[in-house]
């Protein structure tokens, strides 16, 4: 199968090919596509090595998939190119997600809605992502009422000029400038732009798209979201109110037997997830498993996940499967 990778130079390109060979995804020919200054840069891929394309260059060699991650942009010009050339398009960016013709997709919950007529499908927001992998099978055993999400997400998320600023005023160096304030030994809670509610565009994120994959706008969803001084991946603190009662070791036991998920939770021996022990992995961690005292039919859990990997290339490999598993591509 011939594969385009948009963005292959970018921190999620680059974990797109890892993930793609890693899963021994059926690839005949890789087409690293980015933008004209990294035309000609060579990209390799298990042990080969392949040229960067512009964008029409990419269109005419006519790959069956491409699996964008460029910006909302440039996926908003060129998405709808390839689609008319009958390429399908993966899109990692914000660009398509709440458009009411598009699929956003976590194959768990709802790849099977995928049909050849797709040809723009829409990759979550990282940290949705993580969050609705875990809160899905609760919610069809319990059905829920209400989720309360806070994040403390990896400056990876921003992408690799921000890990420089890190680094950087780590080193004591006056490097990048990514952020409005020093990143170590700091958090923000401002992620995205500021908008008319008080919430930002990453808040909002949450809140749209986790109704839009669950296919329930029934949900209520309030976010706060919060950039910290880490690498490894986004955790979130989620309370999770539900319509109906719950027993904990049920909860549990749903979460251990839910492909994707793994449950660390041990405190008493400090097993809990963390970003330096998520960071790489394409499951979702989860522990912190806990009723919340203060009301009833309500949950506390500690979500961890890689935001490269599940939060984006995993998740955005894992649509490009469904899709070849089921002769969509
Ligand atoms: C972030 N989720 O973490 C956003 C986009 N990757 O910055």
């Amino acid at each position: 199968m011939k594969v385009a990778v948009v963005g292959a130079t970018g921190l999620v390109g680059g974990e797109i090919l890892k993930v793609l060979a890693e899963r021994n995804f059926p690839v005949s020919e890789i087409i690293p596509v980015a933008s004209e200054r990294s035309i000609g840069k060579k990209i390799s891929f298990k042990g080969k090595e392949f040229a960067v394309v512009g964008y029409e260059t990419a269109i005419a060699m006519k790959p069956n998939v491409a699996i964008f991650s460029a910006g909302g942009s440039s996926s908003l010009e060129m998405a709808p190119k390839f689609a008319a050339a009958g390429i399908t398009v993966v899109d990692n960016s914000s660009a398509w997600r709440m458009d009411p013709t598009k699929k956003l997709v976590v194959p768990e919950i709802n790849a099977n809605t995928l049909t050849s007529e797709d040809k723009i499908i829409a990759n979550p927001n990282c940290s949705t992502i993580q969050m609705v992998v875990v809160l899905n099978p609760l919610h069809k055993k319990y059905k829920i009422k209400r989720v309360v999400v806070s994040t403390y997400q990896s400056v990876t998320g921003t992408g690799k000029a921000a890990v420089d600023q890190l680094f950087d005023e780590r080193a004591g160096k006056d490097g990048a400038k990514v952020y409005p304030h020093k990143i170590d030994l700091n958090v923000l809670p401002h992620i995205d732009v500021f908008l008319e509610n008080g919430y930002t565009k990453e808040e909002m994120k949450m809140i749209l798209e986790t109704k839009k994959i669950m296919m329930d706008e029934s949900i209520q969803v309030t976010a706060t979201t919060v950039r910290i001084p880490t690498i490894g991946g986004h955790s979130e603190a989620v309370n999770i109110e539900f319509e109906n009662d719950f027993d904990l070791a049920e909860v549990r036991a749903i979460l251990e037997k839910e492909e994707g998920i793994i449950v660390q939770d041990d405190p008493k021996n400090f097993v809990y997830p963390m970003p330096i022990t998520a960071h790489g992995k394409d499951e979702v961690f989860v522990g912190r498993i806990r009723r919340d005292e203060s009301q009833k039919n309500t949950l506390n859990v500690w979500i961890v996940a890689d935001n490269l990997r599940k939060g984006a290339a995993t998740n955005a490999v894992q649509i490009a499967e469904y899709l070849a598993a089921h002769n969509l591509i």
